[in-house]
């Protein structure tokens, strides 16, 4: 099989690439990616003698119509991915997520090739605390963010292909990953990062905002079972039962890196902060039978803790310009 993968120089790309290579050495890999601020040549250096690395946009019709009609199948993860980002400067989320998405789907639909769109809860919008439902397939759009906006146009534009010009698609709609090869941007990684370089983690408001946890290699062998067992046209939750409070989370990385409870800064909350996502995940488990491996969250978080103590020569090139961009807060 020739697998053709859209942002495989990103975070959970990355990872797909190497559980890729790791596990289905068969598997011939093309990654394309724009190598925006997000993307890293470094994060695919164990695996480069292994693969094909195209630099490019895939919002560009012409070279996606000649990668697409290179490969059999396409695992679409690009995307501008981070909510904070695109409450500053929402314009890339629409031209990378949007437009993007739009080549790649004129492509597979010229070529007939199969695709996997890889998407996030947040196009569900947020439930309350204690609202004992879940997301669900069957749950209505509601996006509250620039980027769960443009995540969920996206979608709709996948399903739309499929509906009116018989696209062989699938998507996936996965709770928030954690891992190695993550950006110091996002929550998990910022608060070790911050650790590890001197600053205090940075907690938005009062931390009740509840997100619902899986590792990137359980999300990314669930991408691997919709590929081989999914029906074309159909949508799958992926998630592990992994909801945790912000503040729980922050406590275990304070309590697994040695330091004291109370070693961290509230600062301003996110404007429009969703609430809580919670994914169920029974239509991937029931009908394809994918199952999480990692069920230990503390487990996973100390070795992911681990992994950024030892590739401080992954992250540190980058620490002091996302902070930047955090402002003082
Ligand atoms: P990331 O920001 O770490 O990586 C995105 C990658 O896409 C980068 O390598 C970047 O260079 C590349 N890219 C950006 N714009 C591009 C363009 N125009 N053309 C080609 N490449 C481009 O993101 P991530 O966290 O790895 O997320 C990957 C996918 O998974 C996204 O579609 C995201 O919406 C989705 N997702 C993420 C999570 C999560 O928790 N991180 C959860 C659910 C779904
Ligand atoms: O410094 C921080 N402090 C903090 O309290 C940061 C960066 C975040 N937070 C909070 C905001 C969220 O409630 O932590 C939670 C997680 O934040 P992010 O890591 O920014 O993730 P989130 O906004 O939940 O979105 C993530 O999951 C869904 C990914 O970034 C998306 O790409 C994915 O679609």
């Amino acid at each position: 099989m020739r697998l053709l993968i859209t942002g495989g120089a990103g975070f959970i790309g990355a990872n797909f690439v190497h559980l890729t290579v790791r596990e289905r050495p068969d598997v011939q890999v093309t990654v394309v990616d724009k190598l925006t601020y997000a993307g890293h040549r470094e994060s695919l250096a164990p695996v480069a003698n292994r693969i094909e690395f195209v630099k490019g946009d895939v919002a560009d019709v012409d070279l996606m119509h000649r990668l697409v009609g290179e490969c059999d199948a396409v695992v679409h993860f690009a995307a501008e991915s981070h909510n904070d980002n695109s409450l500053r400067g929402p314009a890339p989320f629409i031209t990378t997520n949007i437009n993007g998405t739009f080549a790649l789907l004129e492509a597979v639909r010229a070529h007939g090739v199969r695709l996997h769109h890889i998407s996030t809860d947040e196009v569900f919008g947020d439930l309350e605390i204690d609202d004992p439902q879940r997301f669900t397939e069957a749950t209505p759009y509601n996006p509250s963010s620039p980027y769960s906006s443009s995540k969920a146009s996206a979608d709709l534009l996948v399903r739309a292909w499929v509906r009116s010009f018989g696209v062989n698609a699938t998507i996936s709609n996965c709770s928030n990953n954690y891992g190695p090869y993550q950006h110091v941007e996002k929550f998990i990684p910022r608060q070790i990062t911050n650790i590890l370089s001197g600053l205090r983690p940075k907690l938005y408001g009062e931390g009740r905002n509840v997100r619902d946890w899986i590792h990137v290699d359980d999300h990314n062998r669930a991408v691997w079972t919709i590929l081989e067992k999914g029906i074309a046209g159909e949508t799958y939750l992926i998630g592990a039962d992994g909801e945790k409070s912000n503040r729980e989370v922050l406590a275990l990385v304070l309590e697994l890196m040695g330091r004291e409870p109370a070693g961290f800064d509230c600062v301003a909350d996110r404007p429009g902060h969703d609430l809580r996502y919670a994914i169920d995940s029974g239509k991937l488990r029931s009908e394809l039978g994918w199952e999480p491996e990692f069920r230990d969250f503390r487990d996973g978080l100390a070795a992911t803790i681990d992994w950024y103590q030892r590739n401080k020569d992954w992250w540190q090139p980058f620490k002091e310009a996302t902070e930047r961009a955090y402002g003082a807060g």
